[in-house]
């Protein structure tokens, strides 16, 4: 009796819950709180409305709209004149509306979505909402899957490269004024007026403050709009959104929260795009519409991210779960709904629901075939500061870790006292990579075996800072980043919001004016937040060297040897982002000569190492290191010269991290 009551009553649930009505065109559905439409003839997501407030705005070609697309496809099967593939944009997909309840006993209804092309690709997407008063938002996946004994025809540069797969979210309404990188980061969105008409300063970015100098935006944050202004590391990445107030003081959130790290590929310093306000319509043109956006990218090479060609050994792989979540409340702060919606990056908190909806989901790893890693009483190199452990592909740098077309990846701050705890990591078989601030190198082990249900505890691991004998110098702190440097980190003072100088526009700087001789850097005097810049530029007509001085006490031994490391943030040829080209410098040298001496040591930085960093706002982008090792016979008693030189006009561009000089 007790039994058939539980029944009747969930039944009568589903029913008033979530409604879900289809028809030729388009699926709609909606719980108590929490609509939206999926249209058949363009796969567009629309008509979000919260408790009837609409937050998306009316759907367009350009606006109003959520999607999922790629730089994925050969020429002749993207989507009108772009390269750019969006799943079912020309009317060719399969939709397929879903219920069900969940192990918790919460209904659940969603979209599935296919298209397939006659070239072997196939994608998939879906959109999931719960009926729960508390879930406002659609937890979303994507697919990709490719499968040709042919490669071609060819894309660019030979092969079929996955160069970008993201969604993107459009809000064509002026609800929302503010968008939210991180807890510390936010700009507000400049209205249409103030970019009317825009002053390209170079591709996605715009001058603001000549023709709107008063607009909050220009006031508060800077005189340029970029995208890539409010863009973020994967790191510390738990929600980013928009936000906004009517008129009569409910305000509202709109975010992206990353509920799992398995497919962020890259790992926790892969920085890429979270949102923008405005965009050329048609794309490309200086036409700026304010459009605010939501992206979440799966793949792509922003700041020299490692991408994947597209090959008959196949290519599948799943995206998410991530969870497109909306909030609201009275007067309510950005702190507050932002804080709220962190909360919801949590993967526990739906594994119930996950683990219900997985067989839905082909590639998608269910929770009940997941374990845990902990890590306690990790002897760490006294200096170590902000120290961070990252599970990866077994055998890859983490920042490859995308070239291994089966890899999850999980990382978390590890305490001062060597500790600290994953929970849902995938099970297999992963490489532990732990670095720090303040500490040269990392620590690595492979072979770190997660079995699903089980904790894999590692114990007794001692990583010592990496050593070529007595520490001459170092400049600047190994942290993967040049932000401790001139326009790094340091707050930019004549901007209310006083946001980090590195995410402006990089032509708001001019190193020939700031160093006309050159960096001359001397060791124990100059200071690196004023006398070394955050990056080199082989600019032709100006002395670009970085010069480093320093005194030593006595000639070192005959038989001694130096060894001077190198570590880069950034190091950036003519091809960007792209790593394969045989343009010229497309690999290209950093050199340094010492003490003037005839043999300069010479280091050609790859191709597929660089990356669009300066001038796209970063300051921590595909990291790279060298070592050079000399006879310790080129220093002399007294005061030593090392100069750093890039080839003069080549447009090349590094961004140092750290620099040590040792001597054994
Ligand atoms: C919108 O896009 C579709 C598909 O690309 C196209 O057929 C249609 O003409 C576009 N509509 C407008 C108003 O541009
Ligand atoms: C926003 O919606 C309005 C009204 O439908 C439409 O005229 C306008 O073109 C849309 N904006 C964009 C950027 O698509
Ligand atoms: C849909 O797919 C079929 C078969 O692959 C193709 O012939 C047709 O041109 C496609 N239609 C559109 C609108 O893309
Ligand atoms: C494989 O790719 C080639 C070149 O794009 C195409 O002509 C062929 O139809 C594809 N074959 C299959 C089975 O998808
Ligand atoms: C991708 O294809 C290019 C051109 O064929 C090749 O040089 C490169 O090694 C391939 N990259 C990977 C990751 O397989
Ligand atoms: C701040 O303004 C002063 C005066 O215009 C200028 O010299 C300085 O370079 C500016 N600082 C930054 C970080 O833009
Ligand atoms: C955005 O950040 C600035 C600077 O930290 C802060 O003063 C402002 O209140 C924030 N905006 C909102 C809407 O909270
Ligand atoms: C910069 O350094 C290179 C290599 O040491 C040297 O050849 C060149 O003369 C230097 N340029 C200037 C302007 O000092
Ligand atoms: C190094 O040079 C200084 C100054 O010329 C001299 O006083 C000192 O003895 C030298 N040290 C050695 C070890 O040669
Ligand atoms: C250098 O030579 C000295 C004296 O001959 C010797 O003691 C020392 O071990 C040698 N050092 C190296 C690194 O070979
Ligand atoms: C190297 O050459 C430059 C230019 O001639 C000179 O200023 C500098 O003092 C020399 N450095 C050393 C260590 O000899
Ligand atoms: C399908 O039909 C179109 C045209 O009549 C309506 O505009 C849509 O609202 C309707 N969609 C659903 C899900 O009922």
């Amino acid at each position: 009796m007790k039994y058939l009551f539980l029944a009747l009553a969930f039944v009568a649930r589903v029913q008033s819950a979530i409604v879900t009505s289809e028809n030729d065109t388009s699926i709609a559905i909606h719980n108590d709180r929490l609509s939206f439409t999926i249209d058949k003839t363009n796969g567009i997501l629309g008509h979000i409305h919260l408790d009837g407030q609409d937050l998306q705005g009316p759907q367009s070609n350009t606006s109003g709209r959520g999607y999922y697309e790629c730089h994925c496809v050969p020429m002749g099967y993207q989507v009108a004149a772009s390269d750019i593939f969006s799943i079912a944009a020309n009317g060719n997909a399969t939709f397929t509306l879903i219920k069900g309840v969940d192990g918790s006993l919460v209904p659940y209804a969603g979209v599935f979505m296919q298209q397939v092309l006659p070239i072997g690709h196939t994608f998939q997407q879906w959109y999931f909402i719960r009926d729960d008063p508390s879930a406002t938002g659609l937890h979303n996946f994507a697919r990709m899957l490719y499968s040709n004994s042919t490669v071609g025809p060819p894309f660019e540069d030979g092969g079929i490269p996955v160069r970008e797969i993201r969604e993107v979210f459009q809000f064509n309404t002026t609800l929302w004024q503010t968008a939210s990188t991180n807890p510390i980061l936010n700009v507000s969105i400049p209205d249409q007026g103030a970019i009317t008409p825009a002053v390209p300063a170079q591709d996605a970015t715009w001058d603001l403050a000549t023709n709107a100098p008063d607009e909050p935006y220009v006031l508060q944050t800077s005189d340029w709009w970029t995208k890539y202004f409010i863009a973020d590391a994967y790191r510390k990445r738990k929600a980013h959104g928009l936000y906004g107030k009517t008129e009569t003081g409910m305000a509202y959130g709109a975010w992206m929260v990353s509920v799992t790290q398995d497919t962020l590929f890259g790992g926790p310093t892969h920085y890429d795009l979270l949102l923008d306000g405005m965009i050329g319509v048609p794309e490309g043109s200086a036409n700026l519409v304010r459009i605010p956006h939501i992206y979440y990218y799966f793949a792509s090479s922003h700041q020299g991210a490692a991408t994947t060609n597209l090959t008959n050994e196949g290519y599948d792989r799943t995206w998410g779960p991530q969870y497109l979540y909306f909030n609201k409340g009275q007067q309510a702060s950005l702190p507050t709904l932002r804080a709220d919606a962190e909360a919801e990056a949590d993967f526990s908190k739906y594994a119930t629901f996950y683990q219900s909806i997985a067989h839905l989901v082909p590639g998608f790893i269910p929770p009940v075939a997941r374990g845990a890693v902990s890590l306690s009483g990790m002897n760490l190199p006294p200096a170590a500061e902000d120290v961070v452990a990252v599970l990866s592909a077994e055998g890859l740098e983490f920042q490859r870790n995308v070239l291994d077309l089966k890899a999850s990846q999980y990382w978390s701050d590890v305490s001062a006292q060597g500790t600290l705890q994953i929970a849902d990591v995938a099970e297999g078989t992963y490489r532990l990579t732990v670095y720090a601030s303040g500490i040269f190198g990392s620590f690595v082990k492979d072979g770190v075996v997660v079995r699903a249900g089980q904790t894999t505890a590692l114990t007794g691991l001692t990583w010592e800072e990496e050593s070529a004998g007595t520490e001459i110098w170092r400049i600047g702190t190994p942290d993967k980043s040049a932000g401790e440097f001139k326009h790094g980190f340091e707050l930019d003072p004549n901007k209310t919001f006083h946001p980090m100088q590195y995410r402006s526009y990089w032509g708001a700087y001019s190193f020939v004016d700031d160093f006309p001789n050159g960096v001359n850097f001397v060791v124990g005097q100059s200071n690196v937040g004023t006398d070394w810049n955050y990056a080199q530029i082989a600019t032709s007509g100006a002395n670009v060297n970085f010069t480093i001085l320093f005194d030593l006490p006595e000639t070192p031994a005959a038989n001694s040897t130096a060894t001077f490391t190198i570590q880069l943030a950034a190091a950036s040829g003519p091809t960007g982002n792209e790593d394969f080209s045989s343009a010229a410098f497309a690999s290209f040298p950093l050199a340094a000569s010492v003490n003037n001496l005839t043999d300069a040591l010479e280091w050609i930085i790859p191709s597929n190492v660089s990356s669009s960093c300066l001038e796209r706002s970063g300051i921590s982008c595909f990291t790279v290191t060298n070592k050079w090792t000399f006879p310790g016979s080129w220093l002399v008693n007294g005061t030593n010269q090392l100069v750093l030189g890039l080839h003069s006009g080549s447009g090349t561009r590094v961004m140092y991290d750290a620099l040590r000089l040792e001597l054994v």
